[in-house]
């Protein structure tokens, strides 16, 4: 919303304690939920596509109906892989550590060979400009970064473009206006890490 100078307004939820107003309006009871007049519009990904249709002055998934495919491809890649991964990375118990790692890296091997075959990213996903694919994986690697501390993980050198997009996300202003600080993102994912892990980490 940033990105297309869409104004909105953000209330935050205590996912722990969430309040009954919000568990009417979300139906499976999870953040974001954008309401915009009377309509409310769930699930991040249909969110952005909806923001892109109804404000269309700085379309973030332009182009023939094959380039929007391979983009939905690579935003439905981050929701289905790239997002659990870290889920799978941040709760793995001390014995799956390394085989959760490895199955998250088989996918973060199929982006970066899909990033090197097409000259991804150049610096955004398709551009100079932020699209829809990086809106969706921005805050992904936000969470990853959190990994250090939390499990002692980083995203390998030899994920190259993986890490180069990372961090021209990182530095963009509209991800930057909203990131959210690093402490706050260990302290709500530091309950995650199960028994069997805590003493391995300082
Ligand atoms: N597929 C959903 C996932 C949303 C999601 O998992 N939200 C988390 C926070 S990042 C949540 O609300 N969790 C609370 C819960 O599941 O109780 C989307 O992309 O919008």
């Amino acid at each position: 919303m940033s990105e297309k100078g869409i104004p909105f307004e953000v209330t935050e939820i205590d996912l722990k304690d969430k309040p009954d107003w919000f568990l009417e309006i979300s139906p499976y009871g999870k953040v974001p939920v954008v309401k915009h007049g009377d309509r409310l519009i769930y699930e991040s990904a249909i969110i952005n596509e909806y923001l892109d249709e109804e404000f269309p002055d700085t379309p973030m998934l332009g182009g023939t109906p094959a380039e929007r495919a391979e983009m939905r491809i690579w935003i439905d890649f981050c929701n289905s892989r790239i997002q659990p991964g870290f889920v799978q990375i941040a709760r793995a118990e001390a014995d799956q550590f390394d085989e959760k790692v490895a199955a998250v890296e088989a996918s973060f091997d199929m982006l970066e060979e899909y990033l090197e075959k097409n000259g991804r990213p150049d610096p955004y996903f398709a551009g100079d400009r932020l699209s829809l694919v990086d809106a969706s994986y921005a805050p992904a690697f936000e969470r990853f970064g959190v990994l250090k501390d939390l499990r002692g993980y980083e995203i390998p050198a030899r994920f190259k473009r993986i890490r180069q997009w990372a961090s021209a996300l990182a530095g963009h202003p509209a991800v930057k206006a909203h990131a959210i600080p690093q402490e706050g993102l260990l302290a709500n994912y530091s309950g995650w890490v199960p028994e069997s892990a805590r003493s391995q980490v300082a």
